[in-house]
């Protein structure tokens, strides 16, 4: 429970109108100013804590997060909220609507994913609604029936499109995809990344952050500009691009979560008389991501890598990615032993210095670590949410619980803020994040 600041009452009231100040009417920002648009996955842990609040919100988000889905089955990485700037790369860099064969026609989007957790969110959704009437149970059932073949289309999309040999590993062309942008995880395909000339820009990112040294450099930025580029020039055709970008990685992290929404999305098609071919077609791709996964660990200590496309190497970081078994399973015994020691340990959530027991994005005795730089180092207490909630559904409550306990205690200075300094708990990046809110409202829900 916090140790300081806000009660558990106050700080639940105060991230419930947090959501409210971000609620942009059938979206919510992910966040105020650095974030002013929807993006995918944030979106689906924003519904996550909408839904205690009220199930009809947390729909409507999910709603107009499919609404631009791709035809091809993709759900884009942000959906940009209409008359609103303030983002860079807006709509007009991206030029989906007119270079990508599948973009929605009536909805501006970016060209690219995101990791897919939005099965987790349909799942609170329902289980919600079920504490609710009979008013409020249809209208989770209804998006259920109207949004279903969009789920399977989206999951299919990865399995086919960003799984060409069949590995049971998704590849990701950006960055951006994995959602943990400038993470040590892709220096080394970046650093195999030759940017040519982009056309001119102006971080608006940097207006928005105390300090530059948060945010990714210059020198990345021109690489994840330079990947737009490559992807333009293919016109975001899914075929081309596996062969033409010169970022392509499999990501394992993305691979897991992918294996363990299939099988939250079986279950839910198999409680809803969803067809059966369907949910058959689920679960074979739960397994498939599921041995993916393990087959890229080390039996002895149960780590995950990434692999890099591009140059045929595997890529292994004191990262959050390592632990990507725990989230699927699939490991045998005493290997995931090992993995959930070193997780505990004194390399990740056991480390001496940490002001609060939850894994930071980098291990602080790694090398790459740097405790204030984005996903080099910071506390990103959406994944402490998404750990906690893994380890409940794997039967793991005790550990579920410190999680929940520690990720409470490090919100309760109230700042919600995008991410946190491992040590000194400093607040950074954006404060008022949707998602940081959302993960307080579902463990206090
Ligand atoms: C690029 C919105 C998003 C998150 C990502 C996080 C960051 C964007 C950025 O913000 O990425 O997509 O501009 O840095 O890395 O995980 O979804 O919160």
């Amino acid at each position: 429970m916090p140790d300081r600041g806000f009660t558990p009452t106050q700080l639940a009231a105060r991230a419930a109108y947090l959501l409210r100040g971000n609620d942009l009417g059938t979206m919510t920002s992910a966040a105020p100013k650095l974030y002013p648009h929807m993006w995918s996955w944030d979106a689906a842990f924003v519904a996550v804590g909408l839904a205690p609040l009220s199930v009809e919100r947390a729909v409507v988000e999910l709603d107009t997060l499919l609404s631009a889905q791709w035809k091809n089955g993709m759900i884009p990485h942000i959906v940009f909220a209409n008359g609103v700037d303030g983002y860079f790369p807006g709509p007009a860099r991206w030029a989906v609507s007119e270079l990508a064969a599948h973009a929605p026609a009536r909805v501006r989007t970016s060209g690219i994913t995101q990791p897919p957790v939005h099965a987790i969110a349909v799942q609170r959704i329902l289980e919600h609604s079920r504490r609710h009437g009979r008013s409020t149970r249809a209208v989770a059932e209804e998006f259920l029936d109207r949004r279903w073949a969009d789920l399977v289309r989206w999951h299919r999309w990865l399995a086919h499109a960003r799984d060409l040999d069949g590995n049971g590993r998704i590849a990701l062309y950006h960055g951006w995809e994995s959602g943990m942008d400038n993470s040590p995880r892709w220096d080394a395909a970046y650093a195999n990344v030759v940017a040519g000339p982009v056309p001119a820009f102006h971080r608006e990112d940097l207006e928005h952050v105390a300090d530059p040294d948060q945010r990714p450099t210059d020198r990345e930025y021109a690489r994840y500009l330079w990947l737009l580029e490559e992807m333009k020039s293919a016109r975001y055709d899914d075929g081309v691009l596996a062969k033409a970008m010169s970022f392509a990685v499999e990501d394992v992290f993305v691979s897991a979560v992918f294996s363990l929404s299939c099988d939250v999305l079986a279950t839910i098609g198999e409680e809803h008389s969803r067809p059966n071919s369907d949910v058959r077609e689920l679960y074979s791709w739960a397994e498939r991501f599921r041995r993916g996964v393990v087959d890229t660990t080390d039996p002895r200590t149960g780590a995950a890598k990434d692999f890099d496309l591009r140059s045929g190497k595997w890529v292994a970081t004191d990262t959050l990615a390592m632990f990507a078994p725990l989230l699927c399973g699939g490991l045998d015994r005493q290997a995931e032993r090992a993995l959930l020691r070193t997780f505990e340990g004194p390399k990740f959530c056991g480390h001496p210095d940490l002001r609060y027991a939850v894994p930071p994005s980098t291990s602080p005795v790694s090398g790459d670590f740097r405790s204030r730089e984005y996903w080099r180092g910071p506390v990103w207490p959406v994944m402490t949410w998404l750990f906690s909630w893994a380890f409940a559904r794997r039967g793991w409550a005790e550990r579920a619980n410190v999680l929940r306990a520690e990720g409470l205690r490090q919100a309760s200075d109230g700042s919600f803020a995008e991410y946190y300094e491992p040590f000194t708990g400093d607040p950074l990046g954006s404060m008022q994040q949707s998602w940081t809110a959302a993960s307080v409202l579902d463990w206090l829900g």
